[in-house]
């Protein structure tokens, strides 16, 4: 295999419903889609879902586009690979910028897996025909509104249900959804805003009463200890996000047992070789996980879609129809769940084609080289 062409396309596509974090709000977004080409015309397709400012992690769309342009897409054009850990070698030197690698590495697998006639979750290993969504709903303006989205996604079939929590709103919207539902899976979300304090112990210890799947990234990426003391404190599953971006520290988390659930994001962690070892090194300690979503476009779902269908995915990942995102995504068909049940596509690659005509069309940048 070899590379004969790169091009990249930094998307911009309206959301259905605008996005709040504890961090930030959002009403669209813009992804950077990379597609890979050999020398016969087969073209594989990968994505950078990076958010565009640094609160998530410290990449954004600008650093993305940079660290492409400089690097990766020297790294790839004319490399002759058999393997796609053989490419992803390539920029294995680089640090950091793992969303960046993650499009580079996802688009990889995608034209291997088409070469081979596979479909990347059979590529990737995979055995599941099909996976369970779940939807992740940001903080909303009142109570009132985030009910609506409650009944909304749960009316749609989504088995569960997360929840966005910050500090001001934790227990009173958990309560309220709770009460209205008592036997739905809900687990909560923090990203990472809460300080170590006595006061927002107290607040874990009340979400520890509400029946929660687990309690996700509660504080700072880099507090493995005071997950660990959380941990030991509540019943309730901790799941760490953004504090696991490299195997290292899945095997802190693992040794200081500083969460029981791993949420594992493609994009967060360097790409689908990364995301595979972690899936197999919390298979091997015990650790059930999930594929968490960057509301990525089709692109990057697909790919989310195809890691999940590997066994020790046995917890609803985020990935939620594309209706739930955008009016009209960049793949067809669209991402369907029924009954919060999505299948795994078994066509070659990603299973979807890109709508090429929609990419350009919503095209902010593009840079196109060839060999
Ligand atoms: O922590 O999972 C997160 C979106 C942006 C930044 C962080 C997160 C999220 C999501 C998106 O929860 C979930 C999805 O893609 O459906
Ligand atoms: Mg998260």
């Amino acid at each position: 295999m070899r590379i004969a062409r790169v091009a990249l396309f930094e998307v911009s596509l309206p959301l259905v419903h605008s996005f709040e974090t504890s961090s930030h709000r959002k009403s669209s977004l813009q992804h950077i889609l990379v597609q890979v080409t050999d020398a016969d015309g087969r073209s594989g397709w990968g994505e950078i879902a990076s958010p565009s400012d640094p609160f998530y992690t410290s990449e954004t769309t600008d650093t993305a586009w940079l660290i492409a342009n400089r690097y990766l897409v020297p790294a790839v054009l004319g490399a002759t690979w058999e393997d796609p850990a053989e490419l992803e070698s390539t920029w294995s030197g680089i640090r950091g910028h793992e969303f960046t690698k993650a499009g580079f590495s996802a688009a990889a697998w995608d034209i291997h897996a088409r070469s081979q006639g596979l479909s990347l979750a059979a590529d990737l290993g995979g055995t599941r025909t099909e996976v369970v969504a779940g939807v992740s709903l940001g903080i909303e303006p009142s109570l009132d509104a985030l009910l609506t989205q409650v009944e909304t996604q749960v009316g749609a079939g989504y088995p569960r249900i997360k929840l966005k929590i910050a500090p001001g709103w934790d227990v009173e919207p958990v309560r309220v959804v709770r009460n209205h539902h008592p036997h739905l899976d809900l687990h909560v979300d923090a990203n990472g805003a809460y300080p170590d304090s006595e006061e927002a112990a107290e607040v874990f210890r009340q979400l520890d009463e509400q029946s929660l799947t687990m309690i996700e990234q509660p504080y700072a990426p880099r507090d493995f200890p005071a997950h660990a003391r959380l941990q030991r404190r509540i019943q309730t599953p901790v799941c760490l996000d953004e504090s696991v971006v490299e195997l290292a520290d899945l095997r802190t988390m693992i040794e200081l047992d500083a969460g029981r659930v791993l949420n594992i994001k493609v994009s967060r962690m360097g790409g689908l070789l990364a995301a595979r070892r972690a899936h197999d090194l919390a298979r091997d300690a015990g650790i059930p996980v999930w594929c968490g979503g960057m509301h990525e476009f089709g692109v990057g779902r697909a790919a989310n879609v195809a890691i999940s269908s590997l066994p020790n995915f046995t917890l609803p990942s985020d990935v939620s129809g594309s209706d739930k995102y955008y009016e009209r995504d960049v793949i067809v068909p669209p991402v369907v769940a029924e009954n919060g049940v999505v299948q795994v596509p078994d066509g070659p690659g990603i299973g979807y084609e890109v709508d090429i005509d929609w990419v350009r069309q919503n095209a902010v940048r593009t840079a196109e080289l060839t060999v």
